[in-house]
């Protein structure tokens, strides 16, 4: 007799879109057999260059674009086996971020630099490629005055307002729109609005079947 498997559920957002918040209370809300695993997560080997990478001010950062972009990659790697056999133990697991924010931050990243060609969707889709794919899948859409708003932006790399912008348009652009998986939350809303829905709505989904992954 197998058990039934866990749900793998993603909440995505941009800087300041209450994202972690919501994956904490989402965590909380599910119980005790619930797995939160943030992404990039900072506490591996890779994790560390990846925080290097986040936190230093050198403008030749630009020139390692591609292999960071690997790295965050790798960084989701690392901690695929990990997450499956969670879900297969029948635990829940809530991503903090995972593939949609690895291809809109590098996709902008790319492009906020004249003297290195754009990074192109298909390249930066391909290192994903064969990741599991999330049963129930949330962006929470931040207006811009609300991001803004919300204790201003921190120290970090992207958090400036006109790379915010481009990663809200790419986000836009990439988002499975019509996968029933999928849902739009807006996240202007309060913090225990937009919880209660997320829980709602992740209690609702139907419980999954086989594993999905990300395929060309
Ligand atoms: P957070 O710890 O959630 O604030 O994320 C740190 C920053 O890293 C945030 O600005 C988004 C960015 N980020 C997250 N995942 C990726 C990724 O896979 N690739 C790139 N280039 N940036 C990412
Ligand atoms: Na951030
Ligand atoms: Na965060």
């Amino acid at each position: 007799m197998s058990i039934n498997r866990g749900k793998l559920i993603l909440i995505e957002g941009l800087d300041r879109s209450g994202k972690s918040t919501q994956c904490d209370c989402l965590t909380a809300k599910l119980g005790a057999n619930t797995v939160l695993v943030k992404f990039p997560d900072r506490t591996t080997p890779i994790g560390h260059q990846i925080n290097a990478y986040l936190t230093s001010a050198s403008d030749a950062k630009n020139d390692s674009l591609e292999s960071m972009h690997l790295l965050f990659s790798a960084n989701r790697w690392e901690l695929a086996s990990t997450i499956k056999a969670h879900l297969t133990a029948g635990r829940d697991v809530v991503l903090d971020r995972y593939v949609y924010s690895g291809i809109a931050y590098s996709y902008v990243a790319s492009r906020a630099s004249s003297t290195r060609q754009p990074l192109s969707l298909d390249w930066l889709q391909v290192p994903d490629l064969g990741l599991l794919k999330p049963d129930v899948f949330f962006f929470l859409n931040v207006s811009e005055e609300e991001q803004v708003r919300r204790a201003g932006f921190g120290e970090e790399l992207y958090e400036k307002r006109e790379f915010q912008r481009s990663v809200a348009d790419i986000f836009h652009k990439i988002l499975p729109k019509g996968d029933e998986t999928f849902h739009l939350i807006d996240a202007d809303k309060s913090l225990d609005e937009i919880s209660s829905v997320i829980y709602e709505t992740v209690a609702a989904a139907p419980q999954p079947g086989d594993f999905q992954y990300y395929i060309k």
